[in-house]
């Protein structure tokens, strides 16, 4: 008899831990379909080929579901690349148990079915997970046929093939009761928790992975049962959050919705809340409400103020609304960041200067600058790049250039216009301002990847709560 059972497996090893969401999410929906969800998590193992033998033996499960989160750090001064520890995770898992192995998440939904053949594992699911993999294990337990599951990204003839994912609809999931997951402990060592109120993205830039992963139209949790779940972490004793929606403000009257939800049920003096956020639709009157429920801080995904390059990159604000946008964020008393994505396409000299000048002028608490943008598979970036011919000939590109053509492996693109200098030139017109976040490969400073940062982990082993851009913010005071 199929054991219903089924092992949870959280391979990712990063520090700060982050708590892996998407199993707490898919533990409800399993445990609401009568299958017995057991967690396996590998973050702070010392020894993970030990702490999965255990786990599989101990439990023998009937299948074994890994989360996939990232691929890679998505950083250009580390390029780590992260799923290859997770492939040979599910090697590991493969060897030592005949139970299905399948994988799932947003890093696996990037490219579904270029994950499954790089880690050789049988079954993934594309997308939402909450409907999809208890379908496909009630398949696999029925000896029926797997590409009619929607979502599942299984082996055919030798080749990958896809199962159109199927919508999610919130209001057909069980209430979010956050109990699987050690979220105390999540909290404690990573310095805030995670909840959900909506997913997928409908807009268009170039070179985002959202659409494609989490799905291209929005869907909404009901803000009532986000301040349930708001209430239901608070008494694990978790007060402050990351929110994990790709951008809070999309639909604004939605966004508004949470934080009336939030007040309505008394927490907003209770928690403080972080998001990111995109720079418009945004006024003065949604600041105040965010702020009004506990808004602590807001990153925005501005990318650049340059015309030119917020086009080429199909952004749809302008200067003008970033300013207006920081100034209504100030006024109300939310800190804020702006993100800003450097060396796309038709980046020059002149709009990196610009740029740098503007974001100075505007000065929001801090800028996050990225130089190099991931080429993720499934973009519209990526179709570009390939009309242009062979990676390794593409002189916009950097990192792993051969035997990568399904990107996979992290791929930066940095204007040839400005080249592969571009760290150090943005060093340099930064000139130690210590607002702006930036990686030089060539120093060790000014580091704000989350991947491995130990001066994180070690403000939040003293206490530091909250947004790691505004944790290493207060560090830099
Ligand atoms: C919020 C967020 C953050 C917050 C986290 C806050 C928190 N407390 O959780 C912060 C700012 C800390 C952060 C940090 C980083 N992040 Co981040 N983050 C996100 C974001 C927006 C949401 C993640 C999330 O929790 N989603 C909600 C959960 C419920 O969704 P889910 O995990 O996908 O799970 C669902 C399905 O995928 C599926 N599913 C999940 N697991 C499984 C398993 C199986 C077997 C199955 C069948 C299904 C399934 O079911 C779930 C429910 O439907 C995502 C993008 C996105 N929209 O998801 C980026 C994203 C995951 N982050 C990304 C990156 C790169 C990072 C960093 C590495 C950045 C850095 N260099 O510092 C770090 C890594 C930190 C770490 N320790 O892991 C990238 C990963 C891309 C890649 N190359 O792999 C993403 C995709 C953003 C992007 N568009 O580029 N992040």
């Amino acid at each position: 008899m199929f054991n219903r059972e089924v092992l949870l497996v959280n391979p990712n090893r990063m520090r700060p831990p982050i708590a892996p969401l998407g199993l707490d999410y898919l533990a409800e929906a399993l445990a609401h379909r009568g299958y017995e969800p057991v967690l396996c998590d590998l973050c702070g193992a010392e020894d993970w080929q030990h702490a999965l033998d255990a786990a599989v033996e101990a439990v023998r499960p009937g299948a074994i579901a890994l989360t996939v989160r990232n691929l890679d750090d998505a950083y250009f001064a580390s390029q780590d690349f992260i799923f290859e520890t997770t492939a040979a995770m599910v090697r590991h898992a493969m060897a030592r148990s005949p139970a299905p192995v399948i994988l799932g998440g947003v890093g696996f939904s990037i490219a579904p079915c270029e994950a499954l053949r790089y880690a050789g594992a049988p079954y993934g699911i594309s997308g939402d997970g909450e409907q999809a993999l208890p379908d496909l294990l009630d398949c696999l337990a029925a000896g029926g046929d797997v590409s009619r599951v929607p979502g599942a990204i299984y082996w055919k003839d030798g080749a990958v093939c896809a199962t159109p994912p199927a919508p999610f609809v919130p209001a057909r999931q069980p209430a979010r009761k956050r109990r699987f997951l050690e979220n105390a402990r999540y909290f404690a060592e990573g310095g805030q928790g995670g909840i959900e109120t909506k997913r997928g993205c409908g807009q268009a830039c170039i070179y985002c992975v959202e659409p494609h992963a989490k799905g291209g139209h929005i869907r909404l949790m009901p803000p009532d049962s986000v301040a349930d779940e708001i209430a239901a972490m608070l008494d694990q004793g978790v007060d402050v959050f990351h929110l994990c929606d790709s951008e809070f403000n999309h639909p604004p009257e939605h966004a508004r919705g949470v934080c009336d939800a939030i007040v309505r049920r008394g927490l907003h003096d209770r928690i403080r809340w972080y998001v990111y956020a995109s720079p418009v639709p945004f006024d003065e009157d949604l600041a105040r409400a965010m702020r009004r429920a506990g808004c602590a801080g807001i990153d925005f995904g501005v990318d650049h103020v340059d015309p030119v390059m917020l086009r080429r990159l199909r952004r749809n604000h302008h200067a003008d609304a970033v300013r207006r946008t920081v100034k209504a964020c100030r006024d109300a008393g939310i800190v804020v960041m702006t993100d800003m994505l450097l060396g796309a396409p038709g980046e020059t000299h002149e709009s990196l200067a610009r740029a740098i000048a503007m974001m100075r002028e505007i000065a929001p608490d801090c800028v996050g600058l990225s130089c190099g943008v991931r080429v993720y598979p499934h973009t519209p970036l990526a179709a570009a790049i390939r009309r242009q011919g062979p990676l390794h000939q593409n002189p916009h590109l950097h990192g792993c250039l051969r035997e990568n053509d399904d990107l996979l492996r992290p791929v930066f693109y940095v204007d040839a216009a400005v080249g592969g200098e571009l760290p150090r030139e943005v060093t340099a017109m930064v000139g130690g301002d210590p607002r702006f976040f930036h990686a030089d490969p060539t120093e060790s400073d000014g580091n704000y990847n989350y991947n491995d940062n130990s001066r994180l982990a070690t403000a939040i082993r003293e206490g530091a709560r909250g947004a790691y851009w505004d944790i290493l913010r207060r560090l830099a005071q």
